[in-house]
């Protein structure tokens, strides 16, 4: 099937990063994909080579679809509005044709119950340029009734085949060294008490940090810890690098590499499961503090253990304590049943496919 997947870039890396992985994943499996995206600087160093089956076309000022293929699927990722000319081009000729296209429209990540209600619930478009045809509802999820999450098929032969004490030599670190931490992160209020915990913990940690906010948050609390206290770093069992930008897929590789991963948005999230190693995540805040009950749903799903509960409050400023001690054995057990349910369920692009079979 040809595929238009469309992406708006409201901020981050997130939307255009799920909307790649999507595109990639539907290519590798022999669908023909036009991504419209509104910002491609973001591929540049996420997909630096691009993928075959996949074109990228920019969204500006507004799709065309004269002179091209009428695609068999929309995909509007994460309500991201369609322009009305796109629509009334795919209206027009559904007319003529008798072919409706499936219009998904792909929503945000929660483990939130309303999502198996959902999940996959048709919406008429009663009037505008698109009278006539159908939006369905595609909610990615946790359970067996939602569309689940993105994982390539090849995802867990790759893992396997990954020479993680290569990867971790290649940084200097011994086996049985340090510890190794990624941090990708906002500005949590908690990132201070973070690296106080880190610099004084039983072991020495390496905390890789990624390019852009985590970066700036780390580098100001450094400076400002060497400003009050001059020893601080000389005494501190914490090191620190700072990351280039990743591919999407060294990103994968610093997953799997770390011991412990912070993570934070919706698809690092996804990445940070399937690494199988210890994680926290920080999401994405709302202005009406929707995020406090969805970070519960996921905690809840995850049957996250008292420790693991209470640093996420922290991390995310539910909670107003000090940060728990890091757990990494234990929270590595809770990710590693986790994963293994999510693994015996269906992934989203299967899914997805499905779906696009079944409603054509
Ligand atoms: O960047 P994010 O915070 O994105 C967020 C969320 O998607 C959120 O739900 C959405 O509303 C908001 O954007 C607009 O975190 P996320 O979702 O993990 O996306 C980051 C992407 O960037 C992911 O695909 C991994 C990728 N990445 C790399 O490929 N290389 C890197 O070096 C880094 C740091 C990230």
């Amino acid at each position: 099937m040809l595929w238009d997947i469309f992406c708006k870039v409201i901020d981050n890396f997130g939307d255009v990063g799920v909307c790649w992985r999507l595109a990639a994943d539907l290519a590798a499996r022999g669908e023909q994909v036009r991504l419209w995206v509104d910002d491609t600087r973001a591929l540049a160093w996420m997909a630096p080579a691009g993928c075959p089956g996949v074109t990228v076309l920019p969204w500006a000022p507004a799709p065309r679809t004269t002179g091209r293929p009428a695609s068999d699927v929309l995909v509007e990722a994460f309500g991201c509005g369609i322009d009305p000319e796109f629509i009334a081009g795919i209206a027009d000729r559904a007319r003529v044709t008798g072919a409706n296209p499936v219009w998904i429209n792909l929503e945000y990540l929660s483990a939130e119950r309303y999502v198996e209600r959902s999940h996959g619930l048709p919406s008429p478009v009663l009037y505008g340029p698109g009278k006539g045809l159908v939006r369905h509802f595609f909610y990615p999820g946790f359970t067996p009734r939602t569309g689940g999450l993105l994982r390539e098929p090849d995802l867990g032969a790759r893992r396997s085949a990954f020479d993680r004490a290569a990867w971790r030599a290649r940084l200097g670190v011994a086996p049985g060294g340090e510890r190794l931490a990624s941090l990708f992160c906002y500005e949590p209020a908690a990132l201070d008490g973070l690296l106080d915990q880190l610099a004084s913990a039983g072991q020495p940690t390496r905390l890789l940090v990624t390019t852009g906010r985590a970066a700036a948050a780390t580098r100001a609390l450094i400076e400002h810890k060497n400003r009050r206290h001059p020893l601080w770093e000389k005494n501190s069992l914490l090191s620190i690098s700072y990351l280039p930008e990743l591919s999407q897929i060294d990103f994968d590789h610093l997953l799997w590499a770390c011991d412990l991963n912070f993570v934070r948005g919706e698809d690092s999230l996804v990445r940070a499961l399937w690494a199988g190693q210890a994680f926290i995540w920080q999401i994405y805040p709302q202005d009406d503090a929707a995020h406090h009950r969805k970070l519960d749903a996921f905690l809840d799903w995850l049957q996250a253990p008292a420790s693991l509960r209470q640093f996420h409050q922290v991390w995310n400023g539910t909670s107003a304590t000090a940060l728990p001690a890091i757990d990494i054995a234990a929270w590595c057990a809770t990710v590693a049943t986790a994963r293994a349910r999510l693994l015996a369920q269906d992934d989203l692009t299967h899914q997805l496919l499905k779906f696009a079979r079944e409603n054509r």
